[in-house]
Order: C-alpha cells, then structure tokens, then sequence
C-alpha cells in the first residue's frame, strides 16, 4: 500500500535545511520517497501506512528543530 501525504515546514532558514529534513525522512522505514521544498515550505512523502505514520515523521523532525503540519 502506498499512502502520500503532505506537509507545510515551518522552520526552514536555508536550502540545506529541506536537504537535511528529505535525509532523514527518507531514512525511516516504511517512507518509500520524501521531498521537500524550500521555496514552497512544502513536504511531500510516499509511505506505506503499516509501516510509519504521519505522527511519526512529526515527531521525528520535530527532533531537527522543524515543525511539520498536516495539510489536507
Ligand atoms: Mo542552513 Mo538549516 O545554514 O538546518 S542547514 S539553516
């Protein structure tokens, strides 16, 4: 199963910023693809929902120092 979902990120000050925040979405198990955008403070993630939650990848950037919210 493959579920997407969205996110804004509120803490970006630099385009390494979205680098480090894709890296490390990309790391955990069950995300299949994570960009992320600077310009447009956007995330986006292909994930399989047996595997992560959205919850889940909050939490884990929260960790960086960024806030990721849900946008529907
Ligand atoms: Mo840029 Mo971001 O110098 O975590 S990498 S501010």
């Amino acid at each position: 199963v493959k579920e997407k979902v969205e996110f804004e990120v509120e803490g970006m000050s630099c385009a390494a910023c979205a680098n480090r925040i894709e890296k490390t979405l990309n790391k955990m198990a069950g995300v299949f693809q994570a960009n992320v955008n600077f310009a447009l403070k956007r995330a986006a993630v292909a994930y399989n929902p047996a595997e992560v939650t959205p919850e889940e990848m909050i939490k884990r950037i929260d960790q960086l120092g960024f806030k990721l919210s849900l946008k529907e």
